[in-house]
This record gives structure tokens, C-alpha cells and sequence, in this order.
């Protein structure tokens, strides 16, 4: 299909990872001068597992100013906080009705968040059919995600086909962005590289956050697991560690992967060359991010954003409605 519109969504349930950087954040840098852009801070996403009201507010503040800094262009793409948008969950509540309970026991991500929590929410349950409300409410003909979303878009997709089918053309159905594992779509964590970076895991050295100084840095890439033997090769099989960091290194810094196979005798100036590549990478967007804190300048971004959401976003769940057979309040 070809590119035409583009909608994303990170939660603001925690700093931003290098894993959320290079896996998606990347993506919407680049795909905002290709296509018509939406990025959300999906806050109502984030509440499906408990959170302190006052540190969600701090961070939704701070993940639109990291979106931003990051290089996304407010003037160039929409950037909005979705629970200020009400259309969001008004259509997810209609595509609730329209998704199976069976559909949603067999998404693996609510398998695996539910096993950590001690009670587990309702919401966690549907959160996929929210997501699929936030994708479909604005035509989107691609969503940039990292690997571990691939299910949730599928989801969407069998929700829209199913729709359509049942109402006739409403939602474009998207297609997922997902960049393959060497070009940053799955980063792994770096205590244990069989599992994905994620910034919900209980010990900080697995992660490495957009905000992390240098220092820090370059103790959890110098704590990083590797392999057995020295040589930098990249082999995601025998050597899940060393290739990971070859990944982090060649999308921070440019080289290709073969440039950085091969080019080291043992791990440790290897290491050294990852955590500086990160430092550096990272600079700036650690200065742009620390300008932006000044009060008031993202409150203003974010309400020019949700304007021009809410606008597109209010059509399409009119048009939903009526399909549906609501009788518009409009109509009355
Ligand atoms: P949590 O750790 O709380 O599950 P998360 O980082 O997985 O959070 P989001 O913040 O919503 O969840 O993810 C934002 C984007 O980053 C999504 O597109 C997701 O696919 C991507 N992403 C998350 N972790 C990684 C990773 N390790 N590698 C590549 N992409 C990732
Ligand atoms: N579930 C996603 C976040 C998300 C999203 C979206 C991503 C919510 N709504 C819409 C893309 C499009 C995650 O990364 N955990």
C-alpha cells in the first residue's frame, strides 16, 4: 500500500529506552518527511497496569518533550496525549463489541504482563482493541513499531477487515513498519540478550534510557552479557550478546555490520567503541531534551496537537456511529 498516513503510539509508563529509540522512534523521525504523521502518548494505554497519578502526569509531559527532542517537528506532525482526544476510547468501547474474547486470551503480551501482576485489570485485557481504535480512527496506512507489537497489528487488521466486511469500507486496513532484528526492530536486553530491552524490567542494568548520562552508560555496556570465546561476529544464535551490541553500535554510529565484524580482538575495546557510539548518539538529544523543560512550551505544543487530532479523530467515529446504528446526536 503506499505511504500516505502514519499513526504510532508510545506509553508514557516510563523513560524511554534505547530499545524504543532504535525500534520505533527512529522510524517516526524518518517517516515524518514521507507521510502525513501522527504520534500519541497513549496515557490510557499506560493505565492498564497501576500507576502514581502525579509521576503518569510528569510523564506524559516528558515523553512529548522526548518525542521532540528525538526530532519529531510539531509543526510537521501531530503530536497529541490520546486521552485528550475522547474519541479514542469512545471507538474502541464499539470495537469491543466487535472483538472476540478468544482473540484476545491469545495475545502474548497479555499472557505475559498478567503473570507479573497481582491482579489483572480489565483494561490490560482490551488494551489491543484501544490500540486498534488509536490506529484506525485516522486511515492509517502504516504503524512504525518494534517486533513485539506484530500481534497487536495483526489484531487491528482482522478488527478492520471485520468491520468492513460487516458494514462495508470504513477503515483503511494498515500495514505494519516493523524494521527487521539488525536494523534495530528487536533490542535485547543487555543482562539477558534472549529477552527484549524493555523498560518495565525490574533491574536497570538490562536497559539503557534515552536520559542515561555517560558515565552510567558506559558501566552497563562495560556490565553488558557477552559470549563465550572474543571474536565480534554477529550470530544471533551463538552469540545473542556480542550481537546485540553490534546492532546498538552500527545504527549508532553508521557502520554496517560487516564493517564491525571482525575488527576486534576480544570484548573490551569493543565495548568501549558501543558506549561511546550511544554517548554521542544521544548527546544531543539529551541537550534538546533538557532545553524543552522550560514551563509551558510542550503544554502549547500538545494543544495545537489534540486540536488537529480531534478533527480528523470525531469524523471517523461519526461515521462509525451511524454505521453502527447510533442515531447521531447531531441528527436530532
Ligand atoms: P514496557 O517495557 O513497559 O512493556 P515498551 O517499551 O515495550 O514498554 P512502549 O513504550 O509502548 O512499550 O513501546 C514503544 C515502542 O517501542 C513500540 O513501538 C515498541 O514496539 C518499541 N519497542 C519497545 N521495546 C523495544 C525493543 N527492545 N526493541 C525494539 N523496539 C522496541
Ligand atoms: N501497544 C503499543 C503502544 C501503542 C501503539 C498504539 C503503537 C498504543 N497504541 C497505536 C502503535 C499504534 C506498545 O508499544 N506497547
Amino acid at each position: 500500500m503506499e505511504l500516505k498516513t502514519v499513526f504510532s503510539g508510545v506509553q508514557p509508563s516510563g523513560a524511554l529506552t534505547l530499545g524504543n529509540y532504535l525500534g520505533a522512534i527512529r522510524n517516526f523521525v524518518d517517516l515524518q518527511h514521507k507521510a502525513k504523521c501522527y504520534f500519541c502518548v497513549v496515557d490510557q494505554h499506560a493505565l492498564t497496569i497501576p500507576q502514581d497519578p502525579a509521576r503518569l502526569r510528569e510523564r506524559t509531559l516528558d515523553l512529548a518533550r522526548l518525542f521532540i527532542a528525538c526530532g519529531l517537528d510539531p509543526d510537521i506532525s501531530t503530536i497529541f496525549v490520546q486521552s485528550h482526544v475522547p474519541a479514542h476510547s469512545q471507538l474502541s468501547w464499539l470495537l469491543e463489541c466487535m472483538t472476540y474474547v478468544g482473540e484476545l486470551r491469545r495475545m502474548t503480551q497479555f499472557k505475559e504482563k498478567s503473570r507479573t501482576q497481582e491482579v489483572v485489570t480489565t483494561g490490560l485485557f482490551t488494551y489491543p482493541v484501544l490500540m486498534a481504535a488509536d490506529i484506525l480512527l485516522y486511515d492509517a496506512t502504516h504503524v512504525p513499531v518494534g517486533d513485539d507489537q506484530k500481534q497487536h497489528l495483526e489484531l487491528c487488521r482482522n478488527i478492520a477487515n471485520r468491520f468492513n466486511n460487516r458494514f462495508g469500507e470504513t477503515f483503511v486496513v494498515p500495514e505494519p513498519y516493523i524494521p527487521p532484528r539488525q536494523a534495530g526492530g528487536r533490542i535485547m536486553s543487555l543482562t539477558d540478550p534472549t529477552k527484549k530491552m524493555a523498560k518495565s524490567d525490574e533491574n536497570p542494568d538490562s536497559y539503557i534510557l534515552l536520559t542515561d548520562p555517560p558515565d552510567v552508560i558506559r558501566a552497563k555496556i562495560r556490565k553488558a552479557t557477552t559470549d563465550a570465546g572474543r571474536e565480534v561476529i554477529y550470530d544471533e544464535k551463538t552469540k545473542p550478546g556480542v550481537s546485540n551490541l553490534m546492532v546498538i553500535l552500527s545504527l549508532c554510529s553508521g557502520l554496517r555490520l560487516d564493517e564491525i565484524s571482525g575488527r576486534y580482538d576480544g570484548y573490551a575495546q569493543f565495548k568501549k567503541d558501543v558506549a561511546e557510539a550511544v554517548i554521542a548518539k544521544l548527546e544531543p538529544i539529551q541537550r534538546r531534551h533538557r532545553e524543552l523543560s522550560e514551563p509551558g512550551a510542550i503544554e502549547h505544543a500538545l494543544a495545537i496537537g489534540a486540536t488537529r487530532a480531534e478533527a480528523v479523530a470525531s469524523r471517523k467515529l461519526a461515521t462509525v456511529q451511524d454505521k453502527m446504528g447510533l442515531v447521531l446526536r447531531e441528527s436530532l
